[in-house]
Order: structure tokens, then C-alpha cells, then sequence
């Protein structure tokens, strides 16, 4: 998969894209990701990408133009543009599930007060959140969208870890609690049934448990 990240902060994705399991994915080539400066594509003298907002007020808005031509650099293709934006479709695991079914990827991240809607008519581009809470920009979001996409590419997670993907994604409930060693931990002992070798009745004490946890914290996921 390609994943092309249009910022004006290419920085801020620099170094995670290079650590743990995204750096090997891309080292790899399981997945191509490539940063371009959206300053670079601005005509101007100063290399302005910001303006004032029409209708007056506060704050800057993100100029259109180096955006589109950023775009327009890429060439031609089947892909998905999508504008990380606190307006945009909630990203939940299904909608990482659609976005790891395509070949090719577009990410633009917004900065100052927004981005001239204008990209998203016209590119078009799909806005996409990453939750309710403001940030300064969309690099964060960026990252957060690359990193949960490339972990279900194909060859990116072993048998191990692939497990992991169940307790949130099919049965829709939070994952069971999880430890290690040592059995007791400032007198916190873990619960006995997990020491007992009886892998049924193991089974069974991590589905009540997730239960209980997404009870507990995310009854929203128990609604129908
Ligand atoms: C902030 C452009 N869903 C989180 C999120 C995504 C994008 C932004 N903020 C929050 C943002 C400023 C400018 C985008």
C-alpha cells in the first residue's frame, strides 16, 4: 500500500515512521509512505500557505492552492483523499478495516484555524476524525490513521500479536485484562484461574472479563 502524507510539518512524522513496527513495515515495503512539504508547492515569494479568513475573525486559514498543487504532484491513480479534521467521520477500527482494503492512500494535514473548504469540495477530499478534541493540526491524526492501517497489511503483525485485533474488532467488546510476572505485585495477586493450565476455563474468565471491562468502561459498546 501507498500512503503519501502532504503536512508542513513533515517533521512530526519523521522519527515515529521510523521506530517499532512501522519503521519495519516500511523498511520491509509492506507499506510506502511519503512525506511531502506543502510549503514546497507554494508560488509565492515567502511561501505562503496561510491567509486570513474571509468574513473576518481570529486566526488563519490553510490556502488552497499549495494544497491542490501538492495533490496534483502525485500524478494520477485510484486512491482515497482524506483531510484529518475535527469535523470529519469518527475513525473507528471499521473504518481502518475499509482504509487497509486500498492501494493507495492520500493524507492531508490541516494547520492554523482550518483548511479553505474548498479542499474538500473540490479535491474532493473525505474528512476523517480521530475523536473529539482539538489539536493544532492533522500530523498527529496522520500518524494515528498510518499506524493502525499498516498493522492489518498483510505480514505486519505474526500469529502472536494478530490475536489482539479480535478483542476490539469481531465481537466489539474491549480486550480482557493482561499480566505477567511475578504472580504478586505490591500485594496485587493475579487471578488464580490464569495459573491454573485449564485453557477452557481460562477461555471462558477472559470473556467474562471483557465483559465486564466494557461494562465497566464502554457500556456504549453494548447498546444496540
Ligand atoms: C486542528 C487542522 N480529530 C482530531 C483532530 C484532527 C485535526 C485537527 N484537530 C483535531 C486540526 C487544527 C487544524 C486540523
Amino acid at each position: 500500500m501507498r500512503i503519501d502524507v502532504l503536512t508542513i510539518f513533515p517533521g512530526i512524522l519523521g522519527e515515529p515512521l521510523r521506530e517499532s513496527l512501522l519503521g519495519r513495515a516500511i523498511e520491509q515495503g509492506v507499506v510506502d509512505v511519503r512525506l511531502h512539504d506543502i510549503r514546497a508547492f507554494a508560488t509565492d515569494r515567502h511561501h505562503q500557505v496561510d491567509d486570513e479568513a474571509y468574513g473576518g475573525g481570529p486566526g488563519m486559514v490553510m490556502k488552497p492552492e499549495p494544497v491542490f498543487a501538492a495533490v496534483e504532484s502525485l500524478g494520477e491513480g485510484e486512491r482515497r483523499t482524506i483531510l484529518l479534521s475535527p469535523a470529519g467521520r469518527r475513525l473507528d477500527q471499521d473504518l481502518v478495516r475499509e482504509l487497509a482494503a486500498e492501494r493507495w492512500l492520500v493524507l492531508v494535514c490541516g494547520r492554523y484555524e482550518g483548511v479553505d473548504e474548498r479542499v474538500v469540495k473540490g479535491l474532493p477530499a473525505e474528512e476523517v476524525s480521530i475523536g473529539d478534541y482539538v489539536l493544532s493540526g492533522g500530523e498527529v491524526p496522520a500518524l494515528v490513521v498510518v499506524e493502525a492501517v499498516t498493522r492489518l497489511l498483510p505480514g505486519v503483525i505474526g500469529r502472536e500479536e494478530s490475536h489482539q485485533q479480535d478483542s476490539f474488532g469481531h465481537d466489539g467488546l474491549l480486550d480482557h485484562p493482561h499480566y505477567t510476572r511475578p504472580a504478586e505485585f505490591r500485594g496485587m495477586s493475579v487471578p488464580e484461574i490464569l495459573l491454573s493450565g485449564d485453557h477452557a476455563a481460562i477461555e471462558r474468565w477472559r470473556r467474562d472479563a471483557a465483559l465486564e471491562k466494557t461494562r465497566s468502561n464502554r457500556p456504549d459498546l453494548l447498546e444496540p
